[in-house]
């Protein structure tokens, strides 16, 4: 291929991308949303090319004056909605911002307390994630797998025992708010900083409909500005201390992150001020789908998690897929249905089995974005079952996704 061809290959695929996952399938990956179109528009600008080392109105650069005008905004909007004293914007990813919490609050050798990766933490907290590369030694927090959260007394033991510089509770399987009242008392008893990766229920914090993590005993909060919450994908940093944050600052700038890729600082100040406007009626209906999805599943007889708990608080649904052909097989035949989700570890899985684990994680944030309800959501069990229970020809099913999703194209819930 000539490189005129290979541009037209990239034009080609980046056209047939957007038609096929913005307007042909059910986007149930948790971790994902799409902006609406105010912010997307305001996503390419000039901004882009810029740099901006520092804080804003004290950068090492010249010819920021807009770029400060709008992080201050994305900066006093999001104070606003999480009740922070500070917050941060510059971290580029969620993931990024648990390392600058890492390296913030412990060093080399330290004990650290978090989930384990099977349990439903990001891998940034495994030993061989930011955890590990920042030398900590990391306990886990057991599960109580019933209840599908941290089991209260034996996570407290962990901390009394080891005695860690920080701890870290929240998470990538996220079904239920995580009892940081309890992590407090146990975090303050042998002196550690209580952080918390708000990353996947980040918009139902800031649509107020699951737990107010600064009010609950977090220190910090570190989070991805583009899971429920539906900004340009990059991350945040948020709470209350001065004292935190005096620590946190200088491994953001210059430890970090230098650029902070400012394109994404006009889309996440509109997101801000959605969310601000519109973000209670949209988490509320992100978890009301979420539970009917799930109740729905139940009802066509897959093993939904939680079914005691009412199967979950927040905007996933995890199912155990084990006796339904495993996670590999039900995530690649759905995704030929257009509907795609991921295969996920179960907290009984074994680490290693992550290429094929026995669970699927399904996530209702975008497709409530997009307007669907919980009629919809029932409709969207009754096609995952035809696929995985009934084995119907997902090309099949594909073309009822298709005709299904051409009612749900236009981002609600923004200006
Ligand atoms: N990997 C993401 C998730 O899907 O949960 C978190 O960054």
């Amino acid at each position: 291929m000539n490189v005129k061809e290979i541009i037209d290959q990239v034009k080609d695929a980046v056209s047939t991308h957007d038609q096929w996952r913005g307007k042909e399938c059910i986007n149930l990956i948790a971790s994902e949303n799409v902006m609406s179109p105010l912010a997307w528009k305001l996503y390419n600008s000039d901004f882009e090319h810029r740099y901006a080392e520092g804080m804003p109105h004290k950068r090492y650069y010249q010819g920021l004056s807009y770029v400060d005008e709008v992080e201050s905004a994305c900066i006093e909007m999001g104070k606003k909605l999480f009740g922070a004293q500070f917050l941060d914007v510059r971290p580029i990813s969620g993931g990024l911002s648990i390392l600058i919490l890492l390296s913030s609050f412990a060093k080399y050798g330290d004990h650290y307390v978090a989930p384990s990766v099977p349990a439903g933490a990001h891998i940034s907290q495994a030993e061989f994630g930011a955890a590990g590369i920042r030398g900590l030694e990391v306990r886990h927090m057991p599960l109580d797998k019933e209840e599908m959260n941290l089991d209260i007394d034996k996570s407290k033991k962990v901390i009394l025992e080891h005695k860690p510089k920080l701890v870290n509770a929240g998470g990538t399987i996220f079904l239920f708010p995580h009892p940081l009242k309890e992590l407090r008392e146990a975090a303050d008893e042998v002196g550690a900083v209580l952080t918390y990766d708000g990353s996947h229920v980040l918009g139902l914090i800031a649509g107020k409909q699951f737990q107010d993590p600064l009010r609950e005993g977090a220190d910090v909060v570190g989070a991805s500005a583009h899971k429920t919450f539906p900004g340009p994908q990059g991350g945040m940093l948020f709470g209350n201390s001065e004292e935190h944050y005096k620590k946190i600052k200088p491994k953001i700038f210059p430890a970090l992150v230098s650029n902070h890729h400012l394109h994404r600082l006009p889309a996440l100040a509109v997101t801000m001020a959605e969310m601000i406007e519109f973000g209670e009626d949209y988490a509320r209906q992100v978890i009301k789908n979420a539970q009917a999805l799930a109740q729905s599943l139940h009802e066509y007889g897959f093993s939904v998690l939680a079914e005691n708990k009412g199967f979950t608080k927040s905007h996933q649904v995890i199912v155990d897929v084990s006796d339904n052909g495993r996670g590999a097989w039900c995530a690649e035949t759905l995704e030929k249905a257009n509907i795609i989700m991921n295969k996920n570890l179960l907290p009984w899985d074994d680490v290693n089995t992550s290429k094929d684990p026995s669970g699927i994680r399904i996530g209702t944030a975008e497709m409530t974005h997009f307007g669907m309800k919980e009629p919809e959501m029932k409709y969207v069990a009754e096609l995952i079952k035809r696929v995985v229970v009934d084995k119907v020809d997902p090309l099949r099913v594909k073309e009822d996704v298709k005709e299904f999703r051409k009612d749900f194209v236009d981002v609600k819930y923004c200006f």
